[in-house]
């Protein structure tokens, strides 16, 4: 892995991470209308998977969704402002947390309805295919969606068509307060790719080395015309599904045992003990990070509501 690449990939996470402590904070004030579902965990998957895309390719995110626009270079004050409702945000402050999207940057948005953003990844993968571009199209789901009509619709669809589509099953274990043993016997969601006679691959989603790795193979498969591929990433979410569920659901010991393989700790650790930055050279991250984090949260901040007339503009007739 490119030492340039792995130290951006950090930087990343970290932005995620320290952004949504900020959010946290600022829902505990009040200042966030509406829920939060928070990503932080699973940082790994977004970044590892977007630091393979180029700024044309198109991803479609979820309701836990701050961290893939931002992995695919949302910006951090607009993000932020949308968070806090303001105009200056990604939807002029009307949608919220869980509707960010910038088609600028490949952003098709987020989704609330669990599942709904897989045929739209697909449909984009057929618009990729009838234009003759070399996009794909990413779709992030959970475990839960996995068990969606729309999951099994769009592999299937996409596998017959051939479509440029990576479709990133993010396994957090729940959905809500149900665990996956509970409503699947399958344990590795990516055997179900088998069914549609595509490749699925299961790897470790706390591993940003191990999901960028797998993406490359995938992207260049899609970009070749070959299809589509599943991916399956393990992971966990370190809070409780939304911003009110304390998660008494989950044994302590699971949730410290993944407390252990914090994604981002981890490449920290990969980090230094290959030498390829020092310690110094963490601290300025962090220190540029914190920088940002705390520029965005001023600048939503500062940012006016919207009016009220303007919940009539935009909307389709
Ligand atoms: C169609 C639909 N059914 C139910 C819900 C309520 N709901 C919101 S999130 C969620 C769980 C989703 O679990 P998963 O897909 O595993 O994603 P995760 O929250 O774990 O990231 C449910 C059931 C919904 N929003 N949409
Ligand atoms: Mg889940």
């Amino acid at each position: 892995m490119n030492m340039e690449k792995t130290v951006e990939m950090y930087r990343k996470m970290l932005e995620i991470r320290l952004f949504e402590e900020k959010v946290f904070e600022l829902y505990g004030q009040n200042l966030v209308p509406g829920t939060i579902h928070l990503y932080a965990g699973e940082e790994a998957v977004a970044v590892g998977v977007c630091s393979n895309l180029h700024k044309d390719d198109y991803i479609v995110s979820t309701h836990r969704g701050h961290g893939h626009c931002i992995a695919k270079g949302a910006s951090l004050n607009k993000t932020m402002a949308e968070i806090l409702g303001r105009k200056t945000g990604y939807c002029k402050g009307k949608g919220g947390s869980m509707h960010i999207a910038d088609f600028n940057i490949g952003v098709l948005g987020a989704t609330a309805v669990v599942g709904a953003g897989i045929p739209i990844a697909t449909g984009a993968g057929l618009s990729i295919k009838l234009r003759r571009t070399d996009q794909v199209a990413v779709c992030f789901f959970g475990d839960g969606a996995s068990n969606q009509g729309t999951f099994h619709e769009s592999l299937n669809m996409a596998a017959i068509w051939r479509l440029p589509v990576i479709f990133v099953c993010e396994n957090n274990l729940y959905a809500m307060g149900t665990r996956q043993t509970q409503v699947m016997l399958t344990k590795d969601i990516a055997d179900r790719a088998s069914a549609y006679g595509i490749p699925g691959v299961t790897i470790d989603g706390n591993d940003v080395l191990a999901v960028s790795q797998a993406t490359e193979e995938a992207v260049l498969r899609a970009r070749s015309g070959d299809g589509p591929t599943l991916i399956e990433c393990k992971t966990y979410r370190h809070k409780g599904h939304s911003r009110f569920d304390p998660a008494a659901y989950r044994p302590k010991e699971e949730v410290e045992d993944w407390l252990r393989k914090d994604p981002i700790n981890r490449l920290k650790r990969h980090i230094l003990q290959e030498g390829i930055i020092s310690d110094s050279g963490i601290t300025e991250i962090e220190k540029e990070v914190t920088r940002s984090v705390d520029e965005a949260v001023q600048f939503a901040k500062e940012s006016a509501f919207p009016t009220p007339e303007s919940a009539l503009e935009d909307v389709y007739v």
